[in-house]
Formats: C-alpha cells, sequence, structure tokens
C-alpha cells in the first residue's frame, strides 16, 4: 500500500514527505494506522549522524499511537480495532532478560531491531524499489507502519491518541525512570539536570512518590516555570552559580542528594549529577544518551564512599505490561500530559518540530495525521 511518511535520506538534512510503499503484515507483525507521534530528542539525535546505529534511508519516529488495521499470521494479543502504542523496547515475555524479571531490555528481536529490518530480516518500506529502513522496530513518522506484536501495547480505547504517544517514549522514560529504576522513595532529596521533555517527566514521577526536595537544574530560564509546575520546588541554573556547581547542589541538599538524574546526554553533567549524590547511599541515573565515542569519568573513591552510578531505557518499563498502566494514569488525571505537549502540526510541517525542539523552544511537539 501507499503510506505518507517523513523520509530520513541522509545525517544533517531535513525530512522530506514522500508517498512510500509498505507491505502487509507478516508472520507475527500487525500493521497499524499511526495518528499521532510525538518528536523526541532522539529522533533528532539520530538525523543529526551522531547515532553510531543510524541508518538512512529511514523512516524515523518511535513515540505514537494508532489503531491496529490489519495482523499476520500467528498474532493472538492483537485484533484490527484496537487501540496501540508501538514500543522501541518491546516485551516478549519469553527471552532470557524478560525472564529474568531484572531488566526491561527484552532482546528477542534486538539484533534485526539494530539493523532497521522487521524479525525476518527485510524491510516492510520502500522507495521506488529501493529499501527503506525501520527506525526502533517503529517507524511512526508515517501514517501507517508494520510493528512486531511483541512490541506493541494494548491501551485503552478513549484514551486521546494526541496526548498518549508522548507515553511511548517520553513520559515513561522519565516516570519509569523515578518509579522503576531509581525506585524513589517518599521524602527523598533529588536533583533533575535538564528540564526538557525527559527531565519534567522525572520531576513529575518525583513529585508523584512524595520526594521531598525536587531540584531542577537548566540552563534556560524559561524552564523554571512550567518546572515548578510540575513539582520542582527549587531552580538552578549553573550559568548563575559561581564556582563548581557540585558543592553548591550538596549545600542545598545538605550534604547531597537521595537520587539524581542525567536528563541532557552531557557526560560532564553525568559526573556532577553522580557527585552531587549523598555519600554512603546516593544513587544516580544516566538517562540522557551521550554522543558516539564519549566516555564518562569520575573518581572511583565516589563509588567506594557508596555513590551508585546507574543508567535506565525506556525508564525501566516493560511496555506491554506498563505502558497500558500509564495509559490509565493520565486518564485518570494522576500525570498531566497535556501542559507538555506545546506544539501540535500536521506532517508535512514535521521539520518546525525539529527546529523548535533545536531552539530550546518546545518541550513537545505532536503530529497529528
Ligand atoms: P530536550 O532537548 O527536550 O531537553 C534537554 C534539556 O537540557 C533542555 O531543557 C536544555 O536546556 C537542557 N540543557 C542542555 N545543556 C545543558 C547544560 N549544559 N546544563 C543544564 N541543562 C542543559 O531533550 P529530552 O527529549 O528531554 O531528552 C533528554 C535526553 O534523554 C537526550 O539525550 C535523549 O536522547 C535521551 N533519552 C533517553 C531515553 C532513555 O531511555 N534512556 C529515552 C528518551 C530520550
Ligand atoms: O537492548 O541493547 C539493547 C538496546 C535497548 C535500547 C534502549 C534504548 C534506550 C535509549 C535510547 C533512547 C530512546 C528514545
Ligand atoms: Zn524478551
Amino acid at each position: 500500500m501507499d503510506v505518507r511518511a517523513a523520509v530520513a535520506h541522509k545525517a544533517g538534512a531535513p525530512l522530506t514527505i514522500e508517498t512510500v510503499q509498505l507491505e502487509g503484515p507478516r508472520a507475527g507483525e500487525v500493521l497499524v494506522e499511526i495518528k499521532a507521534t510525538g518528536i523526541c530528542h532522539t529522533d533528532m539525535f539520530t538525523l543529526s549522524g551522531d547515532d553510531p546505529e543510524g541508518l538512512f534511508p529511514a523512516i524515523l519516529g518511535h513515540e505514537g499511537a494508532g489503531i491496529v488495521v490489519e495482523v499476520g499470521s500467528g498474532v493472538t494479543s492483537l485484533k484490527p480495532g484496537d487501540h496501540v502504542i508501538p514500543l522501541y523496547t518491546p516485551e516478549c515475555r519469553q527471552c532470557e532478560y524478560c525472564l529474568s524479571r531484572k531488566t526491561n531490555l527484552c532482546q528477542a528481536i534486538r539484533s534485526t531491531q539494530g539493523r532497521g529490518v522487521m524479525p525476518d530480516g527485510s524491510s516492510r518500506f520502500s522507495l521506488g524499489g529501493t529499501q527503506v529502513f525501520h527506525y526502533m522496530g517503529t517507524s511512526t513518522f508515517a501514517n501507517y507502519t508494520v510493528v512486531p506484536e511483541i512490541a506493541l501495547a494494548k491501551i485503552r480505547e478513549d484514551a486521546p491518541f494526541d496526548k498518549v504517544c508522548y507515553i511511548g517514549c517520553g513520559v515513561t522514560t522519565g516516570i519509569g525512570a523515578v518509579i522503576y529504576t531509581a525506585k524513589v522513595e517518599p521524602g527523598s532529596t533529588v536533583v533533575v539536570f535538564g528540564l526538557g521533555g525527559i527531565g519534567l517527566n522525572v520531576i513529575q514521577g518525583a513529585r508523584m512518590v512524595g520526594a521531598n526536595m525536587i531540584i531542577g537544574v537548566d540552563i534556560n530560564p524559561a524552564r523554571e516555570e512550567l518546572a515548578r509546575k510540575f513539582g520542582m520546588t527549587h531552580f538552578v541554573n549553573p550559568k548563575e552559580v559561581e564556582g563548581d556547581i557540585v558543592p553548591y547542589l550538596v549545600d542545598l541538599t545538605r550534604g547531597g542528594a537521595d537520587y539524581t538524574f542525567e536528563c541532557i546526554g552531557n557526560v560532564n553533567l553525568m559526573r556532577q549529577a553522580l557527585e552531587c549524590c549523598h555519600k554512603g547511599w546516593g544513587k544516580s541515573t544516566i538517562i540522557g544518551v551521550a554522543g558516539a565515542g564519549q566516555e564518562i569519568a569520575t573518581r572511583p573513591f565516589q563509588l567506594v564512599t557508596g555513590r551508585v552510578w546507574q543508567g535506565s531505557a525506556f525508564g525501566g518499563a516493560r511496555g506491554r505490561t506498563d505502558v497500558p498502566k500509564i495509559v490509565e494514569w493520565y486518564m485518570e488525571g494522576k500525570i498531566n500530559i497535556d501542559d507538555l505537549i506545546t506544539h501540535v502540526m500536521p506532517l508535512e510541517k514535521i521539520n518546525d518540530a525539529f527546529d523548535l525542539m533545536h531552539e530550546g523552544k518546545s518541550i513537545r511537539s505532536v503530529v497529528t495525521f
């Protein structure tokens, strides 16, 4: 079938809106009509060429929501008409990783997903007979896409696509890092580096679990007002702090934070986030994705003296199990998504979303089809 898609032909170039051919679902696959998709920093990262896994030409996008149109043979958990959120971290419930209960990093289709193809090794997308790669197993910058059954979370049918698409990445990554990865306790002191589409969700996750002091760190002063609305109690602009920000944050938290989160992708800030943790128990979670080849550093004594350094992918969430629950939280008014969606646009304007993100003017832009 013909589908309308934003195609990434090469790194550094704008996306082009084109009619692309999409083959129907094969065994274990599902054809989904995408109704809305968010544009995340990670799409920009891949488009920039900094992503070592980036392949071109590709259809980017990993933060979508839509409706099942057709299922391939052997698909049992979904049927046409079901509302779904595609998952770049699938949940097969059968692989060693899923069965371990120690991680959300299902490996069932990892190698093919990383190569931009479906589990059978081929792409469903093509343009004039030339293969176009899938992206993160989701490719939501198209009005129709094909996704493996194990990479689709079934959600309630009254949830608005243009809001809950954000649960496909940013919301779950931020809130999940607090509740599933770091397991922040009520009364905790939390520092969040970066108050963008991810960091603001860390802030609302911290408020949700009853953190006491929630400090936001960002060089963009325009982020303060929104972050306070989401639960931030103190704002720190590193540009306004004289000298090293680490002792400043240690003083502010009276000895160091119980939990810190790096939501930018800057290796220097990852170090600061670790080192402003409390001696003996402070735990720092890296969420930001750093550029290819970059490395983190600290003095090992930071760890010897009890600080813990860890990372979080997709908030540690098991997508098919946890994403429907997070949709429920939104529908019950327990989390705020609406105020984070700052721009809505048609597919034709998708490059504006990248410009807005680059200029720090948006939190989330959403394309509706
Ligand atoms: P964003 O661009 O919306 O937000 C980044 C924020 O960091 C902005 O508010 C910016 O002003 C601030 N910032 C930039 N440099 C700074 C500095 N030197 N000091 C303080 N603040 C600074 O990005 P986002 O969508 O929130 O994504 C954040 C990171 O998370 C990215 O690296 C993205 O790739 C990554 N990410 C990770 C996962 C995961 O599962 N681990 C999932 C999605 C996104
Ligand atoms: O299992 O090896 C693996 C990779 C899992 C991918 C997790 C991706 C999380 C970070 C990328 C940001 C996504 C928007
Ligand atoms: Zn698995």
